[in-house]
């Protein structure tokens, strides 16, 4: 088991780079004020005797602020002032035998220089892994040819071991002018869902003229990192297993035809029911009180979208989406313009608890009004802006909805709550005309349909793997 420790921001010591006048535990002390979340003393300059008295001194500041303190290379040290646990590198003891004369307790981090090295600590039990420096530094030189791990080394590197259950942080030359390139860097292209924990520092903050600032500055910029598992699908270069399933997908309805049953707002009837056929399936764009409940019920799947509301309207919602719920119908729920009124807000969050929605489908704006985030506002049905933290965003509502959440625009998140992915599918002439993104609604709700009641699916690898990949 891998201890539940907070590694976001990572202090690596150095007592060489300490500003006159100050002193080490001086620069921890503020360092943790700012937000340091973790400490490691590392210390290559001085004899056992001072190392373990500067353990003593920078373990009692960390105790203090209950902030997780390791010793750098000496597991004697570490066993001597009885430090939370050792970072090791390549050439120390190895991790088998670190934990064998630390016991189980106590933590154990590596400098993983490869990625072969990364899945090695992985294997053996290693609670977290620091990278090969992503960029030179003279903290650590490793001679003029060294070019660094690099943002892309280090998506390398976090894919290769995202099955394990270890920590990442990165280190090496990180500082609060490169730290958000990086960062947005791993959020934007991680394929396989293992983000960074945290980014270790040297010079950054012991050498900073105030810790304090220096260390909230890099916790702001740490904060951004995406805390979810996400898997990113690029429709420029389709992944074939995906497209044969689709294929397989858009037989299967033409061959069944499924019976969709769509309440959805005058202006996209037509469309949208036309978009049904020519996929292969048969509308029923049927909103009477008197009959949604029969249709609900013979349906294979309900798309339910709110945009002509009014209170009949809102009725047949009701009806339907419960008559679905007892039927074992999957409803697909499109909350127009949820975010423009109070009227808008009040009814998409009095439908979604009356009845079970299987898929809740909306753009930035419409999902963050009802996520009650701030961030991407609507005018009217059109979302303008965009969402800071869109996995984030999706996975929380997902988990709280209990449903599946997909988020349309330029690129899709969608997300069960456990997994999210993104699907950068958009293109520029979907916003000059109208009713995209409903017809988007109900040909989920076919694909829904279609695969034994599954829109998404995990293959043998684990992968998240959506069908409306059109
Ligand atoms: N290890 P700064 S680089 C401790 O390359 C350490 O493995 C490195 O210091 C590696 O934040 C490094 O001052 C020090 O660049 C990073
Ligand atoms: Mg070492």
């Amino acid at each position: 088991m891998v201890k539940n420790i907070d590694i976001s921001l990572y202090l690596v010591t150095d007592s060489s780079l300490v500003p006159k006048g100050k002193t080490l535990a001086q620069v921890v002390e503020e360092a943790i004020e700012g937000g340091v979340t973790f400490v490691q003393l590392r210390e290559k300059e001085c004899d056992t005797r001072e190392f373990i008295q500067k353990a003593i001194e920078i373990k009692k500041i960390c105790k203090e602020h209950n902030v997780p303190f390791v010793i750098n290379d000496r597991i004697d040290v570490a066993l001597a002032v009885d430090a939370d646990g050792v970072h090791l590198g390549q050439q120390d003891m190895t991790i088998e035998m670190a934990k064998s004369i630390l016991g189980p307790n106590k933590i154990i981090g590596i400098t993983a220089e490869t990625n072969e090295q990364a899945i090695a600590a992985a294997k053996a039990g290693a609670d977290y892994i620091g990278s090969l420096a992503i960029y030179p530094t003279s903290t650590k030189p490793r001679g003029e040819d060294f070019t660094g791990l690099g943002k892309e080394g280090l998506v390398s590197l976090l894919d290769s071991i995202s099955e394990y259950d270890m920590k990442v942080v990165a280190i090496g030359g990180l500082n609060s002018s490169n730290l958000d390139d990086v960062v947005q860097y791993c959020n934007k292209n991680i394929t396989k869902g293992k983000n960074l924990d945290g980014v270790a520092v040297v010079s950054a903050i012991i050498a900073a003229p105030d810790a304090k600032k220096a260390s909230a500055e890099l916790a702001s910029i740490i904060a951004k990192i995406e805390k979810v598992n996400t898997k990113t699908l690029n429709a420029a270069t389709p992944d074939y297993e995906i497209v044969k399933k689709v294929g397989e997908a858009l037989y299967r309805i033409k061959a069944n035809s499924p019976l969709i049953h769509t309440l959805t707002n005058f202006v996209v009837m037509n469309d949208t029911a036309n978009a049904t056929i020519e996929i292969g399936g048969s509308p029923c764009m049927a909103h009477a009180l008197g009959e949604v409940e029969e249709f609900a019920t013979i349906a294979g799947c309900v798309v339910i979208n709110i945009g002509s509301l009014s209170a009949e309207w809102n009725d047949s919602f009701y009806l339907a989406g419960r008559a679905a719920e007892k039927a074992g119908t999957p409803v697909v729920f499109d909350p127009v313009a949820a975010g423009a009124t109070h009227y808008r807000l009040k009814t998409c969050k009095s439908l979604l608890q009356s009845f079970k929605v299987t898929v809740l489908k909306g753009n930035a704006g419409e999902i963050s009004a009802i996520a009650g985030f701030g961030g991407a506002a609507s005018k009217g049905v059109d979302s303008t802006g965009t969402v800071d933290k869109p996995f984030e965003l999706v996975s929380k509502l997902a988990q709280q909805l209990n449903t599946c959440v997909c988020m349309t625009g330029a690129t899709d998140y969608i997300s069960d709550g456990k997994k999210s992915i993104s699907l950068h599918n958009g293109h520029e002439m979907l916003g000059n005309i109208t009713g995209s993104g409903c017809t988007v609604g109900n040909l989920v709700g076919k694909f829904y349909y279609y695969y034994y009641n599954y829109y998404y699916y995990y293959n043998d690898d684990d992968d998240f793997i959506i069908y409306v990949y059109i």
